[in-house]
């Protein structure tokens, strides 16, 4: 009997574009992940379980090693102070980018900077790495009201279209980093289950870079 591999998948907008990316590696749910309230699934694959997180507790799951593999944006690892795992392989998917963002037309005070963000240790890593002073405010949601209610300067917040900070009379600034989706394996894992784990990467890299 092998060993089971459980593949922890974020919610949301990633998951969306994991289940097609999935079924081209032939890893399919055996019933309809989108209609279930359950948390766990059973694939085609005997040894193979997904499980559905919120995205910023997928990189926990893998650093325990009770999921081996996870499905987790760029933006979300960046933001993880966990360890014990290696990305290997840029699944392509839910592509975006991390961006400063201001209100149209406003420059920047001569003071200290207010930063707003869900982006916490990223943001601050990005205005230390420019030698800029910044005090980052922590937010859950909403980014783009802050500059506007005056909360903050900036926000650091994922971009794609740009509609959404048109819409809020904000224009991006500066580009921080290329998003998309990564798969990450637990380092344990990797060792002890290699025989199992290589063919899994291989399909799902083979249907990434097809995609
Ligand atoms: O709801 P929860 O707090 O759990 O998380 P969430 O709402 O951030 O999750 P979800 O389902 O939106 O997925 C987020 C993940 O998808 C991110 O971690 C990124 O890796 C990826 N992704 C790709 C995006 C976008 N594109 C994206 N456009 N995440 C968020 N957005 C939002 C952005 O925050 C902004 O509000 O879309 C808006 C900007 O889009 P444009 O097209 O108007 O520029
Ligand atoms: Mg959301």
């Amino acid at each position: 009997m092998k060993n089971t591999l459980t593949i922890a998948l974020s919610k949301g907008r990633i998951l969306e574009e994991t289940l097609p990316l999935f079924e081209k590696a032939n890893i399919i749910p055996i019933e309809d992940i989108k209609k279930s309230r359950k948390l766990i699934f059973d694939t085609n694959h005997d040894n193979i379980k997904l499980v559905i997180l919120r995205a910023t507790d997928v990189p926990t799951y893998v650093e325990h090693g009770v999921a081996d593999f996870g499905v987790a944006g760029k933006d979300v690892l960046m933001e993880s102070s966990t360890k014990n795992l290696y990305e290997l392989v840029d699944l392509k998917i839910a592509k975006c980018r991390l961006m400063t963002a201001g209100v149209v037309g406003v420059e920047l005070p001569s003071r200290r900077l207010k930063v707003a963000s869900k982006f916490v240790k990223t943001a601050k890593a990005y205005f230390a790495e420019q030698g800029i002073q910044a005090d980052v405010i922590k937010l859950y949601g909403a980014m783009e009201l802050a500059p506007i209610m005056g909360l903050a300067d900036l926000i650091v917040d994922i971009v794609d279209t740009g509609n959404t900070l048109k819409a809020n009379g904000l224009e991006a600034r500066d580009h921080i980093a290329d998003i998309s989706t990564r798969l990450v394996v637990n380092k344990a894992a990797y060792k002890t289950k290699y025989q199992q784990i290589e063919p899994i990467l291989e399909m799902l890299r083979d249907a990434a870079n097809k995609a």
